[in-house]
């Protein structure tokens, strides 16, 4: 029987034991995000592009009931092939471990994950947010409650151009979570290069971030998330106008299919993928590549600058 504590794979276990850079993923990317088969390769690919720039992969996620934080290849193949993955965010855990489900984190599942296992850094695509008919909805993402009070660095091309990023914004400074540029005063928008809206910091190096973090931790005053955005070169982003056409189409879609709740998002991506042919995929696999490159550079620095 389970003892419903979190897992560890061997190789996450002595990284952390051993005080080596550890960068968290997550896995709603993986089950929920990317289409099938080209999911299971990519999930891989992240995994490698932690390694080559110098720390350690831990994807987690719910196998059987056990948060896992380090999924062995068997297991990330098991989340990226099954049928019966559920997404879990934060509120989902423990009702899916006392279910013995199999399970993919969200950002919020994961960062809350990451934090408990005392991993500072986590690379993913974008964020979730403010819902574009929140408004009517009230549609925002765990992700942004969760973030106000998990004290992690998110490395994210910004939020899912599926949002309202203006809103989205506008909440992550009501909940105080820091949000910087990398690079950029410009805030990203994901598939697209630049959301359109301005940043108040930018940081230039993953020895800033590492700064920045051990400031944090120095003061003592603020515990909720550092998010560094991290867009595309303007040549790798998704055609601006595809975008703006694909995405109002998949507004419609989700109007007339009567599509809600965590359904949203994946039906939103999924139908960006098909209707651009797979352009929007490429672009989604270099966001998490480069997300993952920079993380492991933080987690490096990081390392160094607390040592
Ligand atoms: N970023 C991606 N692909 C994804 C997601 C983010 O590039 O699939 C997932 C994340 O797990 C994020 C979730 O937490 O979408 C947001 O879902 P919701 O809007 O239902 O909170
Ligand atoms: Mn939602």
């Amino acid at each position: 029987m389970s003892d419903f504590q979190i897992r560890y794979g061997a190789e996450v276990a002595a990284a952390l034991r051993t005080g080596r850079p550890v960068v968290a993923c997550e896995s709603t990317i993986v089950s929920h995000g990317l289409p099938r088969p080209d999911n299971l390769r990519v999930a891989r690919e992240i995994e490698r592009a932690v390694r080559n720039n110098g720390a350690v992969p831990a994807t987690i996620g719910m196998v059987a009931g056990d948060i896992v934080v380090g999924l062995d290849d068997d297991q990330l193949t098991r989340l990226a092939t099954s049928d019966t993955v559920v997404k879990l965010s934060v509120r989902d855990l423990a009702v899916a471990a006392a279910r013995g489900a199999d399970g993919a984190t969200t950002v919020a599942a994961t960062s809350a994950v990451a934090a408990a296992a005392g991993i500072g850094v986590f690379a993913t695509g974008g964020l979730g947010g403010v819902h574009r008919e929140a408004a009517q909805t009230f549609d925002e993402s765990a992700d942004l409650v969760t973030l106000a009070r998990t004290p992690i660095a998110v490395v994210c091309a910004g939020v899912k151009s599926i949002l309202d990023t203006g809103a989205t914004l506008e909440r992550l400074e009501t909940l105080g979570v820091t949000v910087v540029g990398y690079r950029t005063r410009r805030f990203p928008g994901f598939f697209i290069t630049d959301s359109g809206f301005e940043l108040d910091w930018s940081v230039d190096s993953p020895e800033q971030v590492a700064t920045t973090l051990a400031a944090r931790a120095g003061q003592g005053v603020h515990s909720g998330a550092v998010i560094v955005a991290n867009p595309l070169p303007p040549d790798e982003q998704l055609d601006p106008e595809l975008h703006d056409r694909t995405l109002a189409d998949g507004l419609a879609r989700l109007d007339r299919e009567g599509v809600t709740g965590k359904a949203v998002t994946p039906f939103l991506l999924a139908h960006f993928h098909s209707a651009t042919a797979g352009a929007s995929l490429a672009v989604n696999v270099r966001i998490i590549l480069r997300n993952a490159a920079l993380a492991a550079r933080i987690a490096v620095a990081a390392t160094t600058t607390a040592g």
